[in-house]
């Protein structure tokens, strides 16, 4: 049998496109305005934000999905529960509420990831998947941490002893939920930024979300954290399948950026 060709991109063409764009995007975000760790919420929250104001916004994701905690809903049910004010920001993003009482809304899961994930990324936002950041980048005069090293997690779960590559950034967000992994590894190897971590207390849903987005912001110079991060570098409770915290916080390290960095005044 005789194969007729009727398309123009044969395999060397495939390698070479993506290997050329794929690296013309790493050229450009090696620096960065600000690097988010974590595709969660918080961090694809903060990315809308961010991107909107105009500041190279790069997430990087561990995973090859979206949304962190948000897939897994409540135990795998498919609905998470958002309170007010946090119903604006997903109105703004035309994710779609179910009031269930005055101020508390039912969101589907799914809709919320993808919506959410758009709406960063329509805005400008990078996001990048299956790399993980396993450590920062620090300079003196005045202490600072000015970016991250990435690794591809596959090398990582493989075991595989890779040196990593580095992204300079003006901000980084730990949005890496409950293990606050970059505070964490910032606190461990430069005890210099004295960083204390008590870690995060069982839930206490009534009171948790509102610390949380009270607590989210600055940790030591360059370095923010937003989501659950928060709970495990502050100390405080969780809140369980109730997200509208997450967004918000997301929304306010956005904010604190953008005033640290002079774009944006309120
Ligand atoms: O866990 P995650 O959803 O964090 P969040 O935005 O939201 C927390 C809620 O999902 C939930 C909750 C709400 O009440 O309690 O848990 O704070 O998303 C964190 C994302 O970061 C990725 C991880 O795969 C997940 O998608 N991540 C974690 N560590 C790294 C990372 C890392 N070192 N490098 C890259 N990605």
């Amino acid at each position: 049998m005789e194969y007729i060709k009727i398309r123009q991109v044969d395999e060397v063409k495939i390698t070479r496109y993506i290997v050329k764009y794929t690296m013309e995007d790493w050229m450009d975000i090696a620096d960065s305005d600000v690097v988010i760790v974590g595709a969660g919420p918080a961090g694809l929250t903060a990315a809308y934000y961010l991107a909107k104001a105009k500041l190279k916004t790069v997430v990087f994701e561990r995973r090859l999905s979206f949304g962190g905690g948000i897939g897994g809903g409540a135990m795998h049910f498919h609905k998470l529960v958002i309170e007010s004010p946090a119903d604006e920001v997903l109105k703004e993003m035309g994710i779609r509420l179910v009031k269930a009482e005055e101020g508390v809304y039912i969101v589907d899961s799914a809709e919320f990831m993808a919506k959410l994930a758009a709406s960063a990324i329509d805005n400008g936002a990078k996001v990048i998947h299956g790399v993980s950041v396993d450590d920062v980048i620090f300079r003196e005069n005045p202490l600072r941490v000015a970016g991250v090293a990435v690794e591809w997690t596959a090398s990582q779960m493989a075991s595989l002893h890779t040196d990593p590559i580095f992204i300079s950034a003006k901000a980084v967000v730990d949005a890496t939920g409950h293990d606050a992994e970059i505070v964490s590894v910032a606190a461990r190897k430069l005890p210099e930024l004295g960083i204390n971590i008590p870690g995060e207390k069982s839930a206490y849903s009534e009171i948790a979300e509102q610390l949380v987005v009270e607590n989210s912001g600055k940790v030591v110079e360059g370095l923010y954290v937003a989501g659950m991060s928060v709970a495990e570098v502050r100390g405080l409770p969780r809140m369980g399948p109730i997200f509208g915290a997450m967004v918000l916080s997301g929304k306010k390290v956005a904010e604190d950026i953008m005033k640290d960095l002079g774009v944006y005044k309120s």
